[in-house]
């Protein structure tokens, strides 16, 4: 009964104020003539970015060139690796760290609280900022890989204002690009770490050794053979695993490689099979207290969820139950994380952009929690009944 009366003084408030209008525009201002002259600090205070404007950071972030300012200290980097010239199929995602920008347009520090994390990953006194884009090469993947590794190991270099690494560095989030950003992401966190084991979510494995036609050492750096190439470097512990594996496969030998490169698989089906809960115990357990990579192919999440991608497969994870995943994980010795393989050319309705943007969230999360969250914090309820 309430609503309608309320949409009849809307209605009357409307007119009321065209009347003014006729009045002249002044009659709408908030403001006394006496304060015409107020500036618009003094009016209205400070310039907030809306979720719709100001320049684009992840999460409206402060922005540094990081890389040609040594001084600038942080306990978390947000950088994206716009590099797509390694991939076998569709291109593109070298517009996806301004995807995943975009993407996160709507979160802010001020309002990233989630019930299912319980808490503000922008409220435990880290300082978290957008480290802007590696200038890789789209003409030279042999100088772009190097540009990458160079600029992961400088950032790794910073000073922390609250360092959260047993190594005292701070921690990377990177912004593919295209897979193959993990070979020099490794070999720079290899230099400070030593081996270390890698948490990977994917429909494809990404441990070929190579793929036909190739001839030169480097043609074998590609989307989905760097992993074989870490391996072969030295650069993985033996304990890694994937999750959301279902890609077609040359046969069974793709699988005795892939455990020769040191993995674990956990696939698709086994959403089904086993539960979340059953996957969080079985990475835990492969994991321990290794350090460890945390690397998402966004194609790990079914197509009709995330269609922006360069090798999309059918039948996929929803992108909730990864994020239940993820959260399953907090309390492992995370050295860093990335999120690869978005192509916003074949996005609809930003769809993929916002859930790759939404993953960073949690990586931030997962980063700053000591333990998986209990699920959704809620309000205790209220059980008196209202008579009325
Ligand atoms: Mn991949």
């Amino acid at each position: 009964m309430h609503y309608p009366v309320f949409i009849v003084l809307g209605a009357l408030s409307a007119a009321a104020h065209s009347v003014q209008l006729d009045a002249g525009i002044q009659d709408f201002r908030v403001i006394s003539p006496a304060q015409e002259d107020l500036t618009w600090l003094e009016k209205y205070g400070a310039q907030i970015d809306q979720p719709f404007s100001g320049p684009l950071s992840f999460s409206h972030l402060p922005y540094s060139r990081c890389l040609e300012n040594p001084d600038e200290a942080f306990d978390i980097a947000i950088l994206g690796m716009p590099f797509d010239t390694g991939v076998t199929y569709r291109n593109g995602a070298r517009f996806g760290p301004y995807a995943i920008r975009s993407g996160s347009r709507r979160q802010r520090e001020s309002r990233g609280y989630t019930m299912a994390w319980g808490t503000n990953p922008y409220e435990h006194g880290l300082k978290i900022i957008d480290c802007g884009d590696v200038p890789v090469s789209p003409f030279d993947n042999a100088l772009a890989v190097d540009q990458m590794e160079v600029a992961y190991s400088t950032l790794l270099k910073h000073d922390t204002v609250n360092a959260t690494t047993p190594s005292g560095t701070p921690r990377i989030v990177s912004l593919g690009g295209d897979h193959t950003i993990v070979l020099p992401i490794l070999r720079a966190l290899n230099k400070v770490h030593g081996p270390i084991s890698v948490i990977h979510f994917d429909a494809h494995l990404d441990t070929w050794p190579a793929y036909a036609g190739t001839t030169t050492d480097q043609s074998r750096v590609t989307h989905g053979t760097f992993f074989y190439l870490a391996q072969e470097e030295g650069l993985l512990a033996n304990n890694s695993i994937h999750g959301g594996i279902r890609c077609k496969l040359e046969g069974v030998s793709d699988l005795q490689n892939d455990q020769e490169v040191g993995f674990q698989i956990i696939s698709t089906d086994d959403i089904d099979d086993l539960g979340i809960p059953e996957i969080v115990r079985l990475i835990r357990a492969r994991i321990g207290d290794s350090p460890v990579y945390l690397s998402v192919d966004i194609d790990v999440i079914d197509p009709g969820s995330a269609p922006a991608t360069g090798t999309p497969e059918a039948g996929g994870w929803t992108t909730r139950e990864l994020k239940r995943i993820i959260r399953g994980l907090a309390g492992l010795n995370f050295v860093g994380a990335d999120l690869v393989e978005v192509s916003p050319s074949y996005d609809h309705a930003e769809i993929t952009g916002i859930a790759a943007a939404d993953f960073i969230h949690d990586f931030l999360s997962l980063f700053i929690a000591e333990e998986p969250p209990q699920p959704l914090h809620r309000l205790p309820v209220v059980t008196e009944k209202d008579e009325l």
